[in-house]
């Protein structure tokens, strides 16, 4: 879509009118994925709890992600706008830290 918006010249009148197209585009924000990372020390029951309270997995759900990072090495929680993405990475570092687990959570450009 656009509009046309009239340009008028250096003497204020009409005289050397251009005009000058104006996009007015709406761009989808970026999205990133959040995922979790496999560690030798974190349980499994800690994983399944983080997937459902920060990323609202059912318990099937959850533990199929967690069994995924365990076996893969990382594994997709959700993907979201960059402020969501860093808000959810930020909460579930800090439980992780809270609780003494080395569970590691990042966010990549999806
Ligand atoms: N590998 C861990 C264990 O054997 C379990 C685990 C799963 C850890 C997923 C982190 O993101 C993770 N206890």
């Amino acid at each position: 879509m656009s509009n046309w918006k009239e340009l008028f010249d250096t003497k204020g009148d009409t005289q050397g009118i251009v005009e000058e197209e104006v996009k007015d585009e709406i761009k989808e924000p970026a999205k990133y994925h959040v995922f979790l990372l496999n560690d030798d020390y974190t349980p499994m029951d800690f994983v399944v709890d983080v997937l459902s309270s920060f990323f609202n997995k059912s318990e099937e759900q959850a533990t199929d992600i967690m069994l995924t990072i365990h076996y893969k090495g990382k594994g997709l929680c959700g993907t979201y706008t960059a402020e969501i993405a860093e808000t959810k990475v930020e909460h579930v570092v800090q439980y992780a830290f809270e609780n003494q687990h080395p569970l590691k959570c990042v966010m990549e450009k999806a």
